[in-house]
């Protein structure tokens, strides 16, 4: 397969490395704006045809898809326009600013008959995937509450510096991944209750997040955010969950040891593998990438629709509008409101 990078900022040298890792694919071509960040990436990953202008790109590229890794601005008039060239897309999230565009979004790669993926890594961590694969094998019987929480207080900022800019921060950065999870353990959700704050005063949006989510299967979840907490052992970014089943619990602590409480304690340790060019603290969701951009490949190989496609990530959105909407109007919401 052949495909193309849109975007070459800091988080695509994850997807570029990813990239080079996986049989069966290249990316063969990269656009930037940006004409520094274009050609260092060119360079560091010998890639030999640059564009600034995306249109062109996939004017003159003969492409199986693109990759884009902007920031949310661009993604509904890139992925338009992917579309329009007929190749399969994976988007960056946050997919988009508003449900109008993430809905516009998926009918335009529907309707061009191509596969479209949104960039939903945190349930792809290993650790993560590990608790996620034994709840679904019934480890713990059928749950009936979750706490899904990730709360740290590592300077996201100097790596980011869109992220203390923003009106909107931890729910729409952060916590979209977090809310992503509990879909993934726990199915949809009906309603949700939330409260913001921001303690960090530097910055223009929220930094800490809590949310109480109704599911449809029955399960109460609790997912919690929070960049405004210090930890003797900083867990950036470890997400911790505490799990209660009809027939047993299941937790994973801090340094990604996994237990399972039933007859008995079972303890695992699920530490990601450190990856060669993945750096600590950031291997987890560095392994993410690869384990995501795997997932891609098979499912377009095999005509499949993947786990976090634009249709499902729909419903992730939809998580974070209505928090975002509970919070500002002290009230719980119902996910049919948005
Ligand atoms: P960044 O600002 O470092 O990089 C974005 C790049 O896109 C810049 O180089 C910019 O010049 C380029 N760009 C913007 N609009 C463009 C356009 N229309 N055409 C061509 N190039 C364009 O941002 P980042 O930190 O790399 O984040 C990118 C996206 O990745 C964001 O949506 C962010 O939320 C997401 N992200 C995801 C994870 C994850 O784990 N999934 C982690 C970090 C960031
Ligand atoms: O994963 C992300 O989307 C990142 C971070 C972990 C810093 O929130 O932006």
């Amino acid at each position: 397969m052949k495909g193309a990078l849109i975007g070459c900022g800091f988080f695509a040298q994850n997807q570029m490395h990813a990239w080079r890792d996986l049989e069966g694919v290249e990316i063969v071509a990269l656009c930037d704006r940006d004409v520094k960040r274009l050609s260092e990436t060119a360079e560091a990953f010998g890639v030999g045809r640059t564009y600034t202008d995306a249109e062109e790109m996939l004017a003159s590229e003969d492409l199986d898809f693109v990759d884009i890794a902007t920031t949310v601005q661009s993604h509904r008039p890139l992925v338009e326009a992917a579309a329009r060239a007929g190749v399969h897309v994976i988007c960056q999230k946050p997919f988009a600013e508003t449900m109008e565009d993430a809905r516009a979004m998926v009918a335009a790669v529907h309707g061009a008959g191509r596969v479209l993926m949104v960039h939903e890594n945190f349930r792809w961590q290993s650790a993560v995937r590990s608790a996620i694969q034994a709840v679904r094998n019934g480890a713990i019987g059928t749950p009936f509450f979750g706490r899904i929480s990730f709360r740290s207080g590592y300077d996201v900022y100097s790596g980011q510096p869109y992220l203390a800019e923003g009106e909107r921060f931890i729910i729409e950065d952060l916590g979209i991944h977090i809310l992503d999870i509990a879909r993934a353990l726990f199915g949809d959700a009906t309603r949700i209750t939330a409260t913001t704050t921001r303690i960090n005063q530097a910055i223009r949006g929220e930094d800490v997040a809590t949310m109480l989510l109704e599911h449809e299967q029955g399960v109460t979840s609790v997912v919690d955010c929070s960049y405004a907490t210090r930890r003797t052992r900083e867990t950036f970014p470890e997400t911790i969950l505490e799990i209660d089943g009809e027939k047993g619990t299941l937790r994973l602590d801090a340094g990604y040891s996994m237990t399972i409480e039933r007859d008995g304690s079972h303890v695992e340790d699920v530490s990601p593998p450190l990856l060669p060019w993945a750096e600590k603290p950031w291997h987890n969701i560095q392994e993410s990438v690869l384990l995501i951009q795997k997932h891609f490949l098979e499912c377009v190989t095999r005509g499949e629709e993947p786990e976090t496609s634009g249709q499902d990530n729909l419903r992730t959105l939809a998580l974070v509008e209505a928090a975002y909407r509970s919070a500002k109007e002290h009230r719980t919401v119902e996910l049919s409101e948005i």
